[in-house]
């Protein structure tokens, strides 16, 4: 049934690899404020389906904060600024924002970690993100923190070459997977978003990756 899915029956971190690693629940005290800053945001600066390369609309919905955004057109990928939906520059990296991703990046020996930018992804019932590398930042030294909040997902950890077959692990409502060193480049992916219903976000699951682009 999906909703003992809900929730991991136990808090256990999951080491990925050298400097990768599942910080179990690490977000779940601050998930709702999270989310209430996520909510507000999004009246400044809009989620929206950006489209790739190919000219396809991707099925994730996104927006950034933070002085540096993850923008993708048919030009290709880069940090911008600007919001090119508003004009404008993307709403400010909240302090509970600046100081999880921080603390996160600490527990995984990742210390002095002060992001610049924080991508904020939203899954619908059938939204998925296929196999990538982020590599459009500058600062390869720096690693990145994701929080997984709302609905679980299921994050696909390849290797270091696409065809690696990805292992699967569930992502629940305040995980943090943080990842840097020797793993900073490794495949990842989320399989397609199944339905049902979270206490905090329905039927979505949002995600925040932040990073160091410079
Ligand atoms: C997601 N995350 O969890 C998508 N990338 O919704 C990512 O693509 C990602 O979680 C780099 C580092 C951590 C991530
Ligand atoms: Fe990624």
């Amino acid at each position: 049934m999906m909703q003992a899915d809900l929730f991991a029956d136990e808090k256990r971190d999951v080491e990925l690899g050298p400097g990768a690693a599942i910080l179990s629940r690490f977000a779940l005290d601050a998930a709702d404020a999270l989310i209430a800053h996520i909510e507000r945001m999004s009246v400044l600066s809009p989620f929206r389906h950006m489209e790739t390369r190919g000219g396809k609309a991707m099925s994730v919905a996104m927006f950034n904060c933070g002085a540096w955004g993850w923008v993708s057109d048919r030009s290709g990928y880069r940090y911008d600024a600007i919001d090119p939906v508003t004009a404008l520059p993307w709403p400010d990296l909240p302090t509970l924002f600046l100081d999880l991703a921080n603390r996160a990046a600490d527990a995984l020996g990742f210390g002095g970690f002060v992001p610049d930018a924080c991508l904020v992804n939203r899954y619908v019932v059938g939204s998925r993100l296929s196999l990538h590398q982020d590599r459009d930042e500058r600062d390869r030294d720096a690693p990145i923190v994701s929080v997984s909040l709302g609905l679980p997902a299921t994050f696909l950890w390849g290797g270091h070459k696409r065809n690696d077959r990805p292992a699967r692990h569930r992502l629940f409502h305040g995980d943090v997977v943080v990842w840097g060193g020797p793993s900073r480049l490794v495949f990842h992916g989320v399989d397609e978003l199944k339905d049902a219903d979270h206490p905090s976000t329905g039927a979505m699951r949002y995600n925040l990756t932040f990073r160091k682009t410079r």
